[in-house]
């Protein structure tokens, strides 16, 4: 049997709504609408979000913003301002990642976390989560809401129910009784053919549908049915995918124990740097960002990046500039817990440019044996001389 995880699902409230009524004391308790011009009521563009206070009158996001309008035209309406939103999701982002390696990004204010790991360091999965709310809040001034749970369905649906700043904690032996009783409108890729078809079969509420077999519900609904049963059984064993960023390539090690150890700390780095390096040009990408994540044993995390004049897949080129970050930002003394190391910037008209201006791989011949050596043997079938034990 699977170790129990723990997962949150963290999503701030009316995101970029609260963020207004933050900055503008003047909006705060009002209906507060984010989107298109209402232009008197004639706009065409749709409502991104809007405040609580706003959703009483019935509009919520992607409503047309002349129906909002319609709704309420005395709410105040303002238009996105999308890099301060950014800005705040960073910060936001950065939280997360203070207690836990573990956190999969689902859109701008919204992330799982698997902090099962992180329990020995800050208690228990309830606890992480009301100081992730408090870290958010004293650091943003902003709410949000988190279910904790042993799988991510359970966990997302749970930071919905007691929305705003909401905290719904599932223990693993209450997942079928908390679900029970909600909506099957709930379920995860059940779109509207699907939900009239579970309503045809008399199912309502997750507690009906679990009273059904695999083999019935695969019968009638194919092989979402099968997936529906393992979801409203409780059993969501999808684990949490850690990725920071979409458009980077990177790679991290945690260490079985922090370690001082200069030697070890440089061989983790060219191994990490030589997987990057790997993937990058497996997937035919360059880039021109290169970062560095270096996380202490008391979870403080620095990530330092340095941007080139031209992109580049090159083993070598990658480790030569961690190395400097890496030089220039540790703290000799301070036992490290984390390393990670990435590359963005991709470089969109890479083959045209390399082409014509760049060296084509096979013009670095370790890079190109390289590969083919592991497309063949195996990632472990040849490691640089500076990833082996022994070098530095
Ligand atoms: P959500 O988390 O879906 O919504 P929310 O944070 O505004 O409200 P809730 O308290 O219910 O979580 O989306 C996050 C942000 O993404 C939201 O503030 C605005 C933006 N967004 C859009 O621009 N268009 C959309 O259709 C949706 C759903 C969200
Ligand atoms: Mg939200």
């Amino acid at each position: 049997m699977q170790q129990n995880r723990v997962i949150l699902h963290v999503d701030m409230d009316a995101f970029f709504a609260s963020v207004e009524q933050r900055d503008h004391p003047e909006y705060r308790g009002k209906p507060l609408i984010v989107g298109a011009d209402p232009k008197g009521g004639r706009g065409r563009g749709v409502v991104s979000t809007c405040s609580y206070e706003a959703r009483k009158f019935g509009i919520h996001s992607a409503m047309p913003i002349n129906q909002a309008w319609k709704r309420c035209p005395r709410g105040i309406y303002v238009p996105p301002n999308g890099a301060l939103y950014s800005r705040v999701s960073k910060s936001i982002f950065e939280v997360f990642y203070e207690f836990s390696d573990m956190v999969e990004p689902l859109s701008v204010d919204e992330a799982f976390i698997d902090v099962t790991g992180s329990m020995r360091l800050f208690g228990d999965g309830p606890e992480i989560a009301r100081k992730i709310k408090q870290r958010i809040l004293e650091k943003e001034q902003l709410t949000a809401s988190v279910g904790v749970a042993p799988s991510k369905f359970v966990a997302k649906i749970a930071s919905d129910l007691k929305k705003p700043d909401g905290l719904v904690v599932v223990e693993p032996d209450r997942v079928a009784a908390f679900l029970a009783p909600l909506d099957i409108a709930r379920m995860w890729g059940a779109g509207a053919k699907t939900q009239q078809k579970l309503h045809a079969m008399g199912i309502r509420t997750f507690g009906d549908l679990a009273r059904f077999s695999a083999d019935i519900l695969e019968k009638k609904l194919g092989r979402a049915g099968r997936h529906f049963y393992r979801l409203a059984h409780g059993l969501d064993v999808r684990s949490v995918k850690n990725e920071r960023a979409v458009k980077s390539v990177s790679n991290e090690h945690t260490f079985d124990r922090d370690t001082l150890d200069d030697e070890e700390l440089k061989r983790t780095l060219a191994r990490l740097c030589e997987k990057v390096g790997n993937r990058l040009r497996g997937a035919g990408l360059s880039g021109r960002t290169v970062h560095l994540k270096l996380r202490f044993d008391n979870f403080e995390t620095l990530t330092r990046s340095v941007t080139l004049p031209r992109a580049t897949d090159s083993t070598g080129r990658l480790t030569a500039e961690i190395m400097t970050l890496f030089e220039r930002n540790r703290q000799k003394g301070r036992a490290v817990r984390l390393l990670g190391v990435g590359l963005s910037g991709f470089d969109r008209e890479r083959d045209t440019q390399l082409s014509l201006f760049d060296a084509p791989v096979a013009a670095r011949p370790l890079d190109k044996i390289e590969d083919l050596v592991k497309e063949r043997f195996g990632s472990r079938a040849i490691h640089r001389a500076d990833s082996i034990k022994g070098k530095h």
